[in-house]
């Protein structure tokens, strides 16, 4: 099938030329180039850090990092990240690892980003991976669009993570390994980044599989590989990135999550996921304000859809149950906007246009505020599903979106 003008196609790796720069911006030959995908999550949004289960997939849109070890305990990085608008690399920014802490580290506005691959060696060196504190060079190129929702920062963390475990020699490439090396790659992002982000995007970064929806169990992140042929049942996941700016640090994503928190200590639980498969009414009937009842009443029902969507799949061909599945991703992005109050018009426009041009099932991924949304469609209905969409953006007058395709990918690899 000839690809759609509007629909940002991944790019290949292309390790000769990743080398290249890398030699360009350090003047040393690296020592390994790492891939690490974005994600859409199919359902369980918002659950991950309530303890429950999400469906994520790793897409073929990823990052590259290209890496070599130092031994002056320097970390020194950079970027030519695709939305950057660089047309050269800057000079990297240099930190030295011994004594750093979050607070201690001060960075120039414009090379925020490298928050994210510091706070995973420092993660890491807290650990006991002691050797990381040796030091590398990293250069980090991306085609996984920023902002968007896609967990492009999670793919910087993972990268990062697998780099340094291969090129250290510390032994958690391995699917065991990589839940430790998720763990660091979290701690990185909460705590050196300042975004409270739950653990779905890292786990399923580092752990992904080509052909597969992984279903993620947060309570103990274990995993689940469901076979998801979407081409073979004649389906698309169409990804319509709004642009509309999403960010985790603005302190929204946080306050949803201390509602969790709070809402499950005041039934005595330790988290939400343990009021799940209880009579929602009286979990509901045990919370006084309105907010923490909505937000429960998403939890648990999301949880359940969850639940419905694995069966389904384990039961039925795709191609049967696909229209089932569209009503539990619709049915999601009602009880996010209505209930957990975290869409915004672009989101909405993005769903409503898309259902209107026949989509199976519509809804916002992520955190929300912003970012995108994932349409379930027939093949066949892909140029009307995004002629619909960017009517519906020029009609509102919001900034163009973008549309890619999610196909399962592997989760984060060592290309060379
Ligand atoms: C963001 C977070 F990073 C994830 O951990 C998850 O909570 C998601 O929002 C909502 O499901 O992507």
């Amino acid at each position: 099938m000839t690809p759609h003008p509007l629909i940002v196609e991944a790019e290949e790796a292309q390790p000769d030329k990743l080398r290249q720069l890398f030699r360009e911006t350090f003047r040393q030959e690296p020592e390994g180039i790492f891939r690490a995908p974005g994600r859409i999550n199919l359902i369980g949004e918002h659950v991950d850090y309530n303890a429950g289960r999400c469906m994520p997939m790793a897409l073929e849109h990823s990052t590259f990092l290209i890496a070599r070890r130092r031994s002056d305990g320097l970390l020194r990085a950079t970027t030519r990240l695709s939305d950057s608008g660089l047309s050269r690399i800057p000079a990297p920014v240099t930190v030295p690892l011994n004594g750093l802490t979050p607070e201690r580290l001060s960075l120039p506005v414009e090379a925020g980003w490298a928050r994210y691959v510091i706070g995973v060696l420092w993660a890491l060196i807290g650990q006991g991976h002691e050797d990381v504190a040796a030091g590398m060079d990293l250069l980090v190129v991306g085609n996984i669009p920023l902002g968007a929702g896609l967990s492009s920062s999670a793919a910087l963390t993972c990268s990062t993570a697998l780099a340094c475990s291969e090129l250290f020699g510390l032994g958690l490439s391995d699917d065991h390994g990589r839940t430790v090396l998720a763990q660091a790659a979290v701690t990185a992002e909460n705590e050196m980044a300042g975004a409270a982000t739950g653990g779905m995007d890292q786990a399923i970064s580092l752990r992904g599989s080509a052909g597969h929806l992984m279903l993620l169990d947060c309570q103990d992140f274990s995993t689940r590989q469901i076979p998801f042929d979407a081409d073979g049942a004649g389906l698309s996941v169409l990804v319509i990135d709004t642009q509309a700016p999403h960010r985790l640090v603005d302190g929204q994503y946080a306050e949803r999550r201390s509602t969790c928190e709070r809402a499950a200590a005041s039934l005595g639980l330790s988290s939400l996921r343990e009021a799940h498969g209880k009579p929602v009414d009286e979990v509901l009937a045990g919370l006084h304000d309105d907010v923490s009842i909505r937000r429960t009443r998403h939890v648990l029902s999301e949880m359940d859809r969850v639940d419905a969507c694995e069966r389904l799949l384990d039961e039925h061909p795709l191609n049967e149950i696909a229209d089932r599945i569209g009503e539990l991703i619709s049915g999601s992005h009602r009880s996010l906007r209505d209930d957990y109050q975290v869409s915004c018009p672009e989101l909405d426009t993005a769903v409503d246009a898309a259902m209107s041009a026949g989509a199976l099932g519509a809804r916002m991924i992520g955190g929300g505020f912003g970012g995108s949304a994932i349409a379930l469609i027939r093949r066949t209905q892909l140029d009307d599903v995004v002629q619909a969409v960017s009517d519906g953006f020029v009609r509102h007058r919001f900034t163009e979106p973008r549309f890619l395709l999610a196909r399962p990918a592997d989760g984060a690899r060592r290309l060379a």
